[in-house]
């Protein structure tokens, strides 16, 4: 089994077995459920041993509903290692779901296959599996109080968020969490049109390999950072190892830029206001789906005239909120129990909405300030009241909040395909591999890489007060090549006081707080993309995202610029192919970048800053 199902949806349900620690028990019963293209989908029911009749709470998954080893009819106790466990001592009707083509459902899966039943009302899809599930339970399990619930993390997540598009009318409450949010501009496959490899690549195969399962690509080492070296161009990947058996592999292949496939689908597409009260929940520091809650939280406020949309943003890793007590990621510690307040606040938006429990106030938006460590709460999300401090890059790598006023100002380095940055440090295991280290890696230390010739860093002076950033960061770089196209990678990172006596090694950590990458060859258009004329400086826009950090007095800031992230990020070949995917290895050449500072390009990070 895989960690991350295990996290997504249950923690090892030998467990169930252990001493009872809710005060309810629960049924385990499983059904093959119809779809109205006479599909069956797997679902497993754990209802409570109560007259009182309770509401559904669904959650779709492709990877694998779970309970196999548990018969029908066996009565469980639930403890704290059950995803729910939270909501199980009063009593709720949990549901798990096989999506149709994964594990024991019937039928065909394509990956984030978008909405179609709209423009065609024979066609199937998550949308009407949901609705035909929802009408499925309500008139056959017994006790149900005619409500249900919907939520999920990560691919779930999503199903949560379509499964609340046309909902049935017994679908009363959806939490959407880490869902994606477009899979080319910012979400698990692309960022901002930068291909990321190795999930691309490990993602794929796991799901697709096998429907009745997860696969792990068979890697014959450990450390995979040589082995994607070694890889070559990307047409080795169908060459040499998946011989076109992978369609969402595929996809990548045939669809290099935002074309309609992409388009389509993008949830952007296809979803619009809250039908239902939605909650998005989403992690600073989410390795996998940083963009979609927060995107998709600003794409249906636009609709949200009755006030049913909210959004929670932690200081997690991909899906941490599920369990344990989230009071830290790998060395960095937030000092808050902030997965048990999360849980705390799920479990009132569900029994507010699925119980009628509470008074159903719930703010707008919840935003973990990290530095601080202290949650907030505001009425607008980004807030309203931020005003935009730009911070420049400088000479002698000093960053300033003065735009520069010299005609000069610039400073150079080469990229090397063949030298590729990693973006953490060695080894990379495999995404889901024993040991990973996949999960913590946007909080690293980025003095691993400060080093190197080919990354770039200014940092301010050490700051005399705090300062309070809350809101969506924004990146301007000003740069050039030699070459015809390139990679960009800007951060925003937090230098701690350089002694920290009580904690040696976070000395001078560098604490990357917002972190994105952008291929250059998009800077006009995902659409339509074209070369870099050499030599020739250009602006690039390049979101980092929403954060709600407090910069402390003694600290300094640092903006951080490379132009590689291997093998999270394939190499750009930085020679203009229009199809990244069939470059040869002669085609990957080296380049000199130049990042500039001057009056006419001057690289800086618009920073939303706040009083308090
Ligand atoms: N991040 C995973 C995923 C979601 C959507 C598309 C592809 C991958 C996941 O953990 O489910």
């Amino acid at each position: 089994m895989k960690y991350r199902l295990l996290f997504v949806l249950f923690l090892p349900f030998a467990n169930l077995h252990a001493q009872p620690s809710s005060n309810l028990q629960y049924k385990k019963t499983s059904f093959m459920i119809p779809m109205r293209d006479g599909v069956k989908l797997n679902t497993v029911i754990l209802t409570p041993l109560t007259k009182e009749t309770m509401p559904l709470l669904i959650t779709r998954t492709p990877y694998g509903a779970g309970f196999e080893k548990v018969l029908d009819n066996s009565i469980l106790h639930l403890t704290p290692e059950f995803r729910f466990h939270h909501l199980s001592n009063e009593g709720y009707i949990f549901v798990f779901q096989d999506i149709r083509g994964k594990y024991k459902s019937e039928g065909k899966i394509v990956i984030h296959q978008p909405l179609i039943h709209e423009k065609n009302n024979t066609a199937v899809d998550e949308s009407t599996d949901t609705w035909d599930t929802i009408d499925w339970l309500v008139k056959n399990v017994p006790g149900n109080n005619g409500k249900a619930g919907i939520t999920g993390v990560s691919y779930p997540g999503w199903l949560a968020l379509v499964g609340s598009v046309h909902p049935h009318p017994a679908l009363k409450a959806s939490s959407e969490q880490a869902c994606m949010g477009d899979l080319f501009l910012g979400d698990d496959f692309h960022h901002n049109g930068a291909f990321r490899l190795s999930y691309g690549m490990e993602y794929t195969y796991d799901v697709e390999h096998d429907g009745t399962t997860d696969s792990d690509f068979p890697f014959t080492q450990f450390d995979l950072f040589d082995w994607y070296l070694h890889l070559g161009s990307l047409k080795n990947v169908n060459e040499k190892y998946f011989h076109g058996s992978i369609p969402t592999w595929n996809h990548f292949v045939e669809h290099p830029n935002y074309d309609s496939f992409w388009q389509k689908n993008s949830p952007l597409n296809y979803v619009s206001s809250p039908e239902v009260p939605q909650l998005h929940v989403g992690g600073y520091f989410d390795q996998e789906d940083i963009n979609g809650p927060q995107l998709m939280y600003a794409h249906m406020e636009k609709k949200d005239s009755f006030n049913r949309n909210h959004i929670v943003l932690g200081p997690w890793f991909h899906g941490q909120w599920s369990w344990g007590k989230g009071d830290s990621i790998a060395k960095i510690s937030f000092n808050s129990m902030t997965g048990e307040w999360f849980r705390d606040l799920e479990k009132k938006w569900f029994d507010y909405w699925l119980k009628g429990i509470g008074d159903g106030k719930f703010e707008e938006a919840y935003a973990f300030q990290t530095g601080s460590n202290q949650w907030k709460t505001y009425d607008h999300w980004p807030p309203k009241d931020a005003v935009v401090r730009n911070l420049y890059a400088g000479p002698d790598q000093k960053a300033v909040f003065e735009r520069p006023t010299s005609a000069e100002g610039s400073v150079s380095f080469v990229s090397d395909p063949a030298k590729p940055v990693p973006y953490r440090m060695l080894p990379i295991e495999a995404t889901y591999g024993k040991g990973s280290r996949w999960h913590p890696w946007h909080v690293e230390d980025q003095r691993f890489v400060y080093t190197r010739p080919d990354v770039i860093s200014f940092s301010t002076d050490t700051l005399t007060e705090d300062l309070i950033v809350t809101g969506t960061i924004k990146a301007h770089l000003f740069a050039s090549t030699t070459g015809t196209d390139a990679d960009w990678i800007v951060k925003l990172i937090d230098v701690l006081p350089a002694m920290d006596s009580s904690n040696l090694l976070m000395s001078s950590y560098q604490f990357p707080i917002a972190m994105e990458a952008f291929r250059g060859r998009f800077r006009n258009s995902f659409s339509n993309p074209q070369p870099i004329t050499p030599n020739h400086p250009e602006e690039y826009v390049i979101g980092l995202h929403q954060i709600n950090h407090v910069f402390k007095k003694g600290h300094r800031i640092m903006i951080q610029v490379q132009s590689s992230w291997f093998p999270v990020i394939d190499r750009n070949p930085q020679k203009y192919i229009p199809n990244i995917f069939e470059a040869k290895e002669s085609d990957y050449t080296k380049a000199t970048h130049t990042i500039f500072f001057s009056s006419k390009f001057p690289t800086h990070i618009e920073l939303p800053v706040m009083r308090e």
